[in-house]
């Protein structure tokens, strides 16, 4: 059982632990705090679903007070100044299509990049989780599943209409995650978690993702190396 092993070699007590911890716990309390914001911004956007989107950022707004308490339970202080830099960038993309009315850039960057993001950020950290963070991870995750298939289900339904302004939003925001993996790479590694992993659950997730929108996979391979080269 490689997964016992790994958690069992994991001091997560350490000083190097809670430094690093710090920073990915911030991320992950700022993304689901953003995720909280991003919804309810979508169902504004989106009169039909709203009641819907209105319990998905309930939902986020949950996940966020988990992750706060798994920070707590290892005394550990988020560092929220670094999360916010960390999102800065998708932050201000996603701001900016909402201010256009761009709802299918909106939903491709929280339902479809943030939410595989996410998929595959806690996929790989459960198994090296503490046991308190690994109980917390594992109910969210579930609920990560759900939104990322909101996201399908629409993009699907609007799939002809909407696939060129997803294609171009890709182009901006993909290469973006490349640059943020390479910003946790180091904090990441000191939690037991790979970027390599993280890449490789994240590209399973998001061309799965595209497929079941109607890409063909002539498409999705070119979305999917979108700025690849900085990873
Ligand atoms: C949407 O529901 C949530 C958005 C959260 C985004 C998280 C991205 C995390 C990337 C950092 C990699 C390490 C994660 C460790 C997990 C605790
Ligand atoms: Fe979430
Ligand atoms: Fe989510």
């Amino acid at each position: 059982m490689p997964q016992l092993e790994a958690s069992v070699a994991i001091d997560f007590h350490s000083e190097t632990y809670k430094d690093a911890y710090s920073r990915i716990n911030a991320i992950v309390i700022e993304g689901e705090q953003e995720a909280t914001q991003n919804y309810q911004k979508l169902a504004e956007l989106l009169p039909d679903d709203h009641d819907q989107l209105l319990s998905l950022a309930r939902m986020e707004g949950r996940h966020k007070k988990g992750f706060e308490a798994c920070g707590r339970n290892l005394s550990v202080t988020p560092d929220m100044e670094f999360a916010r830099e960390f999102f800065a960038q998708l932050h201000g993309n996603f701001q900016k299509a909402a201010a256009e009315g761009k709802v299918v850039t909106c939903l491709l960057i929280q339902a479809l990049i943030i939410e595989c993001f996410a998929i595959a950020a806690y996929n790989i950290y459960i198994p090296v989780a503490d046991d308190f963070a690994r109980k917390i991870t594992e109910g969210v995750v579930k609920d990560e599943y759900s939104h990322l298939n909101y996201g399908e289900e629409w993009l699907k339904a609007n799939f002809e209409a909407s696939k060129a302004e997803l294609e171009e939003a890709n182009r901006q925001n993909l290469p973006l995650v490349w640059q943020m993996l390479n910003q946790v790479e180091q904090d990441a590694h000191v939690l037991g978690m790979e970027k390599e992993a993280l890449v490789e659950d994240f590209m399973i997730q998001y061309g799965e993702a595209l497929e079941n929108i109607g890409f063909t996979t002539r498409e999705i391979m070119r979305m999917s190396a979108s700025g690849l080269a900085a990873a």
